[in-house]
């Protein structure tokens, strides 16, 4: 009973918001592409929400990947740094856009299977209790026109 309580709590939880997670919507989901001996790596992806509220990200997993974190990359007194971030919103009618201009990115840390063409699914998970499955395309960087 213990056990299986939260896991009939998620899945009512689901069922309510079904209908909301529809209106969030991940586009140019892309990884780039990492040498084997490396297992860190970054995500990258702009989330569209058609809905009237907005909605809030909150965390990310994936089964290529042992942790995910959401970071911002920051410039403070000229050093580099990555702030973990707790909750970003998406505004309604807005997007979320995750780019070297916004610093907002994915850290996958522990990842597998990183090479050029992989489809790597990544679930985002909103403040809601929703979660919205993503396949991020893993790109050489050499080929982007960025
Ligand atoms: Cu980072």
């Amino acid at each position: 009973m213990r056990t299986i309580l939260p896991f009939v709590i998620s899945l009512f939880l689901l069922g309510c918001t079904a209908q909301e997670t529809t209106q969030l919507r991940v586009e140019q989901a892309w990884i780039p592409e990492i040498p084997p001996m490396i297992s860190v790596t970054a995500g990258w992806m702009v989330i569209h929400n058609d809905g009237a509220t907005p909605r809030y990200l909150i965390g990310a997993f994936s089964p290529n990947a042992e942790s995910i974190e959401i970071h911002q990359s920051v410039v403070v007194n000229d050093m580099a740094r990555m702030v973990l971030q707790t909750e970003l919103e998406i505004p309604p009618r807005g997007s979320l856009v995750f780019s070297n201009e916004t610093g907002y990115h994915l850290m996958l840390y522990k990842s597998r299977g990183m090479s050029a063409g992989a489809l790597i699914p990544v679930t985002l998970t909103f403040k809601d209790g929703s979660a919205l499955t993503a396949d991020f395309t893993v790109r050489d960087r050499r080929t982007l026109d960025q």
